[in-house]
């Protein structure tokens, strides 16, 4: 009697239980982290319409959170790709450049997800040297990968792909997300683009497009590094006298000899025809037909042409590719959050566009990154996650690529391991300033000596001032006004108006390096490692 009655309660509970997990399960939101290398937050127009339009990439913005302050701990590749999968700062992970071997052995964040429950997949570039851990299902570039006709590593070896690269991770996701995703499980997917890393490869359609356009130059494209300090007047990033002539401006090698140019770098010719080589005959024959007209145009200018007017053209050949292949991205952006909408994912889907750094386009006469100054130790941040986060809301807060972890985390209602060193933004996302309290982010970057050439060095930020130490074979501080310089053309260190905010500065910073662990012992130590001694 007992027994006949007890044994349907049971299944009750059991199957109250089994539905309520799956509730629970249903309800946890999804997460999808999109985010490209190198894309400057002055070539998105929720940030700046100046350059190009990217409707699908502010779409995030418009009904979710554009971020103005977002920065990276050390604006370079691999160390902020780890820096975001472990959360710690690049002398507690390690991978300080993107030379130094990153330690397996260190948890990332996807393999807490993955023990919790979630599915997790990735596709695209991830370039930190490892494969990822934690993950069902990748699908990664080699290294930094080719812009045509990519391989990829993947849980079960090596795979070879036509086509053009943007598209092809696009592709890759939308299966995954189609075909291969868990409708009963909350996932966790990295959409990760290579575009729009040097040497800048538009798809067809695009340079088709983009070459045909004129673009603004920046106010400081002829910046003669007046009013800084050694570290921007002997950095090789400037675009006239460090890009490569055949790499970068997609002047023919031949048409380099013809005119007697001699390449930049020992890679400059072998950075094009690699490219060129990879493409298919139908590839090569689109771009043939584009860029041998730009080719012959150039020869007959070139004699003629000032310093002035050569920088000019060089610039305007950069933005044509760069923001070409930035294109892709924006499009294939558009194509998966079409996508969540169609499958009535959006509402419980957590939305992330960034990059893994910033970029110059030609301020200050540069391109590339590594500098504590705005251009690259700012990274596009936008943020959609509809029900919380406001729509088209803005936030100033000095947030970091340091932070996402704790707030993927905290959103799945998973505890965070104590020894991560960022923040969860939620309250932020959620309009609860009050919830937030960090006034100041710390920054170190050492890959020094090396291409580019940006000295090591250290800083501290604010919503109002940048105090950097440069050192290793100089011995230099900079202070820049925010508010006042927004350009940071002035270094105010050694103005005594500034004084007091430089001692300020200065003890918050020593307090900074202490909380996070860094000291100058330990940068010894690391230079002695890069050196060898
Ligand atoms: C290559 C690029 C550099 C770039 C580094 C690091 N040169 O060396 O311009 O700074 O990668 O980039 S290239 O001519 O080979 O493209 S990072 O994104 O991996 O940090
Ligand atoms: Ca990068």
């Amino acid at each position: 009697m007992r027994i006949t009655l007890l044994l349907p309660l049971l299944a009750l509970v059991l199957t109250f239980t089994a539905c309520s997990e799956q509730v629970e399960q249903k309800s946890r939101p999804n997460i999808v982290f999109i985010m490209s290398d190198d894309h400057a937050y002055q070539a998105i127009s929720a940030y700046s319409d100046h350059l190009m339009q990217t409707p699908n990439i502010d779409r995030i913005a418009d009904e979710g959170m554009l971020f103005s302050n977002a920065c990276v701990t050390n604006s370079i590749c691999a160390p902020s790709r780890a820096t975001i999968l472990t959360e710690k700062h690049c002398h507690v992970h390690g991978k300080i450049d993107n030379r130094f071997p990153f330690d397996t052995t260190q948890v990332t964040f996807p393999q807490i997800f993955q023990a919790a429950g979630y599915q997790t997949a990735m596709f695209g570039k991830l370039h930190f040297g490892n494969n990822p851990k934690g993950i069902d299902e990748f699908k990664i570039l080699p290294g930094q990968g080719q812009y045509y006709n990519p391989d990829f590593n993947t849980n079960n070896g090596k795979i070879h792909i036509e086509g053009y690269t943007t598209d092809v991770i696009t592709d890759l996701t939308m299966d995954w997300m189609k075909n291969r995703r868990d409708p009963e499980k909350p996932f966790l997917l990295f959409y990760l683009h290579k575009a729009p890393h040097r040497e800048w490869l538009p798809a067809p359609r695009h340079f088709r497009e983009y070459t045909k356009k004129t673009f603004p130059e920046p106010a400081t494209l002829f910046d003669d590094y007046e009013g800084r300090g050694s570290a921007a007047r002997e950095a090789e990033m400037n675009i006239l006298t460090h890009q490569n002539w055949a790499g970068d401006s997609k002047l023919y090698p031949e048409v380099m000899d013809e005119l007697g140019i001699e390449p930049t770098s020992h890679w400059d010719k072998r950075a094009m025809q690699n490219a060129l080589n990879r493409f298919t005959d139908e590839q090569r024959e689109a771009w043939n037909e584009v860029y041998r007209p730009i080719n012959e145009e150039f020869k007959n200018m070139y004699p003629n042409m000032t310093e002035k007017e050569l920088m000019s053209w060089r610039y305007q050949r950069y933005m044509q590719d760069y923001l070409g292949s930035i294109a892709s991205v924006d499009e294939g952006v558009g194509t998966l959050l079409d996508y969540l909408d169609e499958e009535g994912l959006t509402e419980n889907t957590l939305v992330v566009y960034t990059s893994d750094q910033g970029f110059y386009l030609g301020e200050h006469g540069w391109f590339d990154k590594r500098f504590i100054y705005d251009e690259s130790f700012k990274t596009p941040l936008l943020v959609r996650w509809p029900g919380t986060v406001k729509p088209g809301s803005k936030s100033d807060e000095m947030v970091q690529n340091m932070d996402f972890a704790q707030t993927f985390l905290d959103i799945a209602g998973i505890e965070a391991p104590s020894d991560m060193q960022g923040e969860s933004i939620v309250p932020l996302l959620k309009g609860d300033i009050k919830g937030w309290d960090r006034d100041a982010v710390y920054y170190h970057y050492y890959e020094y000596p090396a291409v580019h050439m940006v000295k090591r060095h250290y800083g501290i930020v604010t919503k109002e001032y940048k105090l950097a130490h440069f050192y290793y074979d100089v011995d230099e501080w900079e202070l820049y006004d925010r508010k006042n310089d927004p350009m940071e053309m002035q270094n105010e260190y050694n103005n005594p108006e500034y004084a007091d905010v430089v001692a300020e500065l200065k003890e918050k910073l020593t307090d900074l390096r202490v909380q996070y662990g860094d000291s100058e012992e330990l940068d010894q130590k690391l230079i002695d490692l890069y050196t060898k001694k």
